[in-house]
This record gives structure tokens, C-alpha cells and sequence, in this order.
């Protein structure tokens, strides 16, 4: 099949609402940097874009929290996530933001496009409205009883506590979190995208042409929706932070977040071509252009439903695939911001890659960990016990070790030159590893083009295992003990030893290539080892066996990977827990201050002590009370106050028994 002409490789843009954690970056971004990596290699046409999305209610309500503005919010954890993305190497071509104007006008541009064909619709709906703060609430915006499980925390689209998805009418008693007040119900109009016009094209597209290149996951869930029927989605807000709605009658519209994000993909590829001096529009418009959109589990009906309905209407090419990974949990429980149960790519930034003895193979150990457990068919699970072995036992012990071994042994034996490759001695055991080098770049090639990240790099692990295996059998040092009457290693030892050493290098030089887009700190390490430029990590180069000259002097060993050790991990498993535990705490303390101020009623104005001595205050006891008849709840007192009995009047009594 002939190659697409183009690349055009997205990942999820993150709400720039807060810090992103491992969860994150398992599922959207280090899948396509090593895809991107890999296109690289090949000299293939790609961009790779991304961007924060900074509207939606995601961002005032976060600046409400810190108390600030939600300008500030976006500019802050903009600027701290593509720092984030940048140390742990995520390469993207851009990381643009949906505030910038090129993208207001692009989104704009895209909603008159679909208006003014009539491809969307209106439609009058009664919504919830805070009258003293004179707007309407977002679901975001109502706070009530959840009808599930009873926490008075929920909100109008989730609750927190149980997790259950609500609307706001579900919710008991609502109030705004704005006012405090309860929301009254007002009548509003919105934009919708008619989604059930397009049943047919979906089912065909979807379910029919992509049945056996999409993800079972992907698929399995794109049906569910597509045969749960498909409903007409609103694809604008009444809100005052977004993207306004480009029509003269929709003051105080925006569009919906969701509607102007994916098109944040398009307006970042139109920023790298102003960058650049290149033309974007092939890269939306070319069917030659094989668009590939990497995103978690929760944003496939955007992603496979939403958006491609807006790109074939909009007259734009669609994705070739949707490859979504599935979540991540950690130590056992499912990952959150709001139980502070996570790990920020922030954190592991600070322990492990700018402490003293990190760097880029800390980066190259984390990239590693979560591309062995990624969630692409089923949830999965990091933890630190995980994190240590897989850094110990396969990239030290395997990759690391074979790489140090070859270095070690090639100063040893061969004088630190690559040794020749006596052809005619070639055995059994020497063509069965050079087979296997073959075999490996190409099955690593294909699982990559296949979206099997986890597959393909379980086959480099294991191309070094065997390059182990070899060693283990060939034994070159026992060979260096086979001398002559003068001390010299035999003509015959030394040829075996070098065919030995020659192929281990070539092998390591071959990891190098095939690790790149997984490891690229560790392959450039190598590189700078094998004293090579960066042109043999091209992937044409992958199963030659002829990439480093016979003669050529290399580098001294130095261990690749230090071992993570016990302590280590202990200490942030304890983190992880005490930041749970101060979460927990965190909620408490709110609790009681919503307790205590719905108790704290206003004190009356203080009085003189002249009025206050006026008062005659005297303890009784309540010796009778009568039903008054035909009334429920009123009682006829006698008070007993010691020195005399008193009527006590009538009394309003909501519950007693008779
Ligand atoms: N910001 C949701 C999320 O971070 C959303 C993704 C937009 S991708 C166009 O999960
Ligand atoms: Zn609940």
C-alpha cells in the first residue's frame, strides 16, 4: 500500500485548569510522540499539534477556587504545562492555545460555516438561572443533593462523591454557587448539531469501513452511541467565557468548549505553517493526509462522533484512526485531581528528573514504564513497586546490561575498535541473531504503524535479551583465555571473540534506532557512545548489520540506567497517602465551614445594661400541655415556675406525640 503523502498527528489539547498527571500523559502524549518520532525517523511529512484549551467552565471555576481571574488561570498553567510536556520530552511541533485570536476566528469562522448552510438548528430549552447574579448557571454552576448517594456536594453534571453523572434537574434542593440562592428556571435559546442526520454516514464510516483498523475499544464504544441514537448536541453556551457566538441576536453566547477545542487542532496546524512558511491546507483538506487523533477513553464521541460530523460538514478530511487508550490507575485506585489520588508529571519532574542524579534517563525511564502498562486495550495500572522493576530488571538489567556489557568487553578484548566480522566463520548461532535483528525493525515498524506501542516495544526488550542470550553462549571471555605459548590470545579465540563484539555492536547500534522513539535521551546517549551522528537513528537503518565501521574507536562504558532503590519508593508511595490524607481533610474543613455558617445566624444589636436589667428571666417547668381542638400542631402550656403555675399560652409545636 503506498505510504499517505502527509501526517497529521494531534493530541487531546489539556484543560489549562490545573497540572496534568501520568494518567495523561500514558494516554494522549507519549503514544504519539512515539509515533511521531518513529515518522521522523523516516524523513515522513508529519506535524505533530497540540495546545491547551482554555475555555469552557473548567476555567472560572478553577480561577473562583485560586481567586483570581480566569486570564490568570490559563496563562499560568498554560505556560506550566507545555514546560511540563517539554521536560519529559513530548515533541510536539507547536503547542498553540484556543485564547489566541487565530483560533477565536477559526472557531468562528467554522460555526458560521455550518450556520449559514443550515446544517445546525435551535431550539428553546428552559435552563437554570441565578437571578441575583444575573446569568445563567452552567451545570458546573448548581450545587445540590445528590439523588444518588445523598452528598450534599454534588454538582449539576456530576457528583464528586459517587461519581454518578447528573443533570441539574436530578439534583435536590440546587442552589447557585454563585449567589448561594436557589436558581429559578428561564427560558433560552441555543444552536444545536443535528447529530441524527448523520446516522448513516456514521454507521458506514464507523462501523462498517473502520471496523477492523480501529480499536475494538473505540468501535465497541462509537456503537453503543451510534445504536443508543443520536442526539441532537447544543453547540453553544449562555456563559461569559469562550468564544462568542459570531451572530448579531446571541448576546452573551459563547460557543460550547467542546465545540471550539478539536478545531484547536486545526488553528495550531495554521500557527506552525505561519511559523514555518508553509501551507496548512493540505494537511485539513488532502485525503493524501492521514490524520491521527490520540486521546483518552472519555473523549472518544467528541473525537469519532462530534468532530468528524463537523469536518465532513465543514468539507475537511477525516481521521484515519482514533487510536484512545483506556485509563490508568494507581496503586489500586482509579486516578483523581479532587481526591488528590495522582501523580503530576510535575512531580516526578521534581523527584527524579532535575534531581542531582536524573536527567534524561529519568525521562527515559518514566516514558518506558508507561508504555509498557499503556492502557491500549483495557485499564491498567502504575505503580511504584511496577515503576522499580521495570526500570531494574528489564532496562537495566536486560537493555542496560547488554549495552554496558558490549561496551565493557569491546575495551577489553578488541581494544575499544570494532572488531572485523570474519565472514567465513559465521556459525549457526551468529546468523540466527543477525535473523533476529531483521525481524525485530520490522515487527517494531509495524506494530507502531498498527498503534501497538506496548507490542512493539516489548519486541526492542527482547532483541536485547537475545543479544544477552548470545553473549551468554558465544562467551568471548572464556575465549580470551585460549593463549599461546606467548601469552597472545589464539588467531582462531580472537576471531570468534570479534565476530562476537562485532555483531553485539551492531546489535547495540540497531537498539539504538529501534529504542529512539520510546527512549530518545537513552539512544542519543548511545549515539554519543558509538561516536555516530544522529543520522543512523534513521529508520531505514534499522536490521543492517553494518552501521559501524570495522576500526572505529568508540566511547568508554557508563551504565545507561541507575537502579531506582527501595527507599525511593517508599517515599512516594508515603506521598501519596499523605496527599490523600490531607485532601480528605481538606474536604472535612470545608464541610464544617458550610456547617457552621449555615448556624452562625446575625446577632441582634447589642442593648444597654439599663434595658437588659428590665428583663425578668426565670426557668419553668412545662407541667401540662392540651391539644387545642381541631388544630395539629398547637398545645395549651401550664408552666410551673415554682411560686406559682403560669398559663404558658398556646404554643406551635411542629412534632410531638400524643
Ligand atoms: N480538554 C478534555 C480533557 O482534557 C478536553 C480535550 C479537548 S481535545 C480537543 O479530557
Ligand atoms: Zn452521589
Amino acid at each position: 500500500m503506498a505510504l499517505p503523502k502527509r501526517y497529521l498527528v494531534t493530541s487531546a489539547l489539556p484543560y489549562a485548569n490545573g497540572l496534568k498527571h501520568v494518567g495523561h500523559l500514558a494516554g494522549a502524549y507519549i503514544p504519539a510522540d512515539i509515533y511521531v518520532r518513529y515518522l521522523r525517523a523516516q524523513h515522513r511529512d508529519v506535524v505533530f499539534v497540540c495546545g491547551s484549551d482554555e475555555h469552557g467552565t473548567a476555567i472560572p471555576i478553577q480561577a473562583m477556587k485560586e481567586n483570581t481571574t480566569p486570564r490568570a488561570i490559563i496563562d499560568k498553567y498554560h505556560e506550566a504545562m507545555k514546560e511540563d510536556f517539554a521536560d519529559l520530552a513530548i515533541s510536539f511541533d507547536i503547542y498553540h492555545r484556543t485564547s489566541e485570536p487565530l483560533h477565536h476566528e477559526t472557531a468562528q469562522e467554522f460555526f458560521t460555516y455550518l450556520h449559514e448552510r443550515g446544517e445546525l438548528e435551535t431550539k428553546e430549552t428552559e435552563q437554570y438561572y441565578d437571578e441575583s447574579a444575573n446569568t445563567f448557571l452552567a451545570d458546573r454552576y448548581i450545587k445540590g443533593t445528590c439523588p444518588n448517594c445523598g452528598s450534599d456536594r454534588a454538582f449539576g453534571d456530576q457528583c464528586e462523591n459517587c461519581g454518578t453523572s447528573l443533570s441539574p434537574d436530578e439534583l435536590i434542593n440546587p442552589v447557585s454557587t454563585l449567589s448561594g440562592n436557589p436558581p429559578v428556571k428561564k427560558k433560552t435559546t441555543h444552536w444545536y448539531l443535528p447529530l441524527g442526520r448523520h446516522e448513516e454516514f456514521l454507521t458506514k464510516w464507523i462501523l462498517q469501513e473502520h471496523k477492523e483498523d480501529w480499536r475494538p475499544t473505540v468501535v465497541g464504544q462509537c456503537k453503543s452511541w451510534i445504536e443508543g441514537g443520536l442526539q441532537s448536541r447544543a453547540v453553544t453556551r449562555d456563559l461569559d467565557w469562550g468564544i462568542k457566538v459570531p451572530l448579531k441576536d446571541a448576546d452573551g453566547k459563547v460557543l460550547y468548549v467542546w465545540f471550539d477545542a478539536p478545531i484547536g487542532y486545526i488553528s495550531a496546524t495554521k500557527q506552525w505553517a505561519l511559523d514555518h512558511q508553509k501551507d496548512w491546507k493540505p494537511y485539513w483538506y488532502d485525503n493524501d493526509t492521514q490524520l491521527v487523533h490520540f486521546i483518552g477513553k472519555d473523549n472518544i464521541v467528541f473525537h469519532c462522533i462530534i468532530f468528524p460530523v463537523m469536518l465532513k460538514l465543514h468539507g475537511n478530511i477525516l481521521p484515519t484512526n482514533v487510536p484512545a487508550n483506556e485509563f490508568l490507575n494507581l496503586e489500586g485506585d482509579k486516578m483523581s485531581t479532587s481526591r488528590n489520588w495522582k501523580l503530576d508529571m510535575r512531580d516526578y519532574i521534581t523527584d527524579f528528573v532535575k534531581k542531582e542524579n536524573g536527567g534524561g534517563q529519568c525521562v527515559d525511564m518514566l516514558r518506558y514504564y508507561l508504555t509498557q502498562i499503556a492502557p491500549e486495550t483495557k485499564d491498567s495500572e502504575f505503580t511504584w513497586k511496577g515503576f522499580q522493576d521495570a526500570v531494574n530488571s528489564e532496562l537495566g538489567s536486560i537493555f542496560g546490561n547488554f549495552e554496558n556489557r558490549t561496551f565493557v568487553l569491546m575495551h577489553k578484548l578488541c581494544k575499544g575498535k570494532v572488531p572485523p566480522l570474519h565472514t567465513n566463520i559465521l556459525d549457526d548461532t551468529d546468523q540466527q541473531l543477525i535473523d533476529k535483528i531483521k525481524e525485530t525493525a520490522k515487527l517494531v515498524g509495524d506494530l507502531i504503524e498498527q498503534y501497538k506501542f506496548r507490542d512493539a516495544l516489548y519486541e526492542v526488550i527482547d532483541l536485547a535479551r537475545a543479544g544477552n542470550k548470545y553473549m551468554q553462549k558465544k562467551e568471548p571471555w572464556i575465549r580470551a583465555r585460549q593463549v599461546d605459548e606467548n601469552g597472545q590470545v589464539t588467531a582462531e579465540a580472537q576471531a570468534s571473540i570479534d565476530n562476537c563484539l562485532h555483531l553485539c555492536l551492531q546489535l547495540t547500534a540497531n537498539l539504538a534506532i529501534l529504542a529512539n522513539p520510546f527512549l530518545p535521551f537513552t539512544a542519543k546517549e548511545m549515539l554519543h557512545k558509538m561516536k555516530v551522528v544522529d543520522k543512523m537513528l534513521e529508520w531505514k537503518n534499522a536490521g543492517q548489520i553494518k552501521l559501524l565501521s570495522v576500526g572505529y574507536s568508540l566511547r568508554e562504558p557508563k551504565v545507561l540506567f541507575r537502579q531506582i532503590d527501595d527507599t525511593e519508593i517508599a517515599a512516594q508511595v508515603e506521598k501519596l497517602k499523605a496527599g490523600l490524607v490531607a485532601s480528605q481533610q481538606d474536604a472535612a474543613n470545608d464541610k464544617q465551614e458550610i456547617a457552621e455558617k449555615k448556624e452562625d445566624k446575625p446577632l441582634k444589636e447589642e442593648i444597654q445594661f439599663d434595658d437588659f436589667a428590665k428583663i425578668d428571666l426565670r426557668v419553668g417547668t412545662i407541667t401540662q400541655a392540651e391539644k387545642v381542638p381541631k388544630a395539629d400542631k398547637l398545645l395549651k402550656l401550664e408552666v410551673d415556675l415554682g411560686f406559682e403555675k403560669k398559663n404558658g399560652g398556646i404554643r406551635h409545636c411542629t412534632s410531638f406525640r400524643t
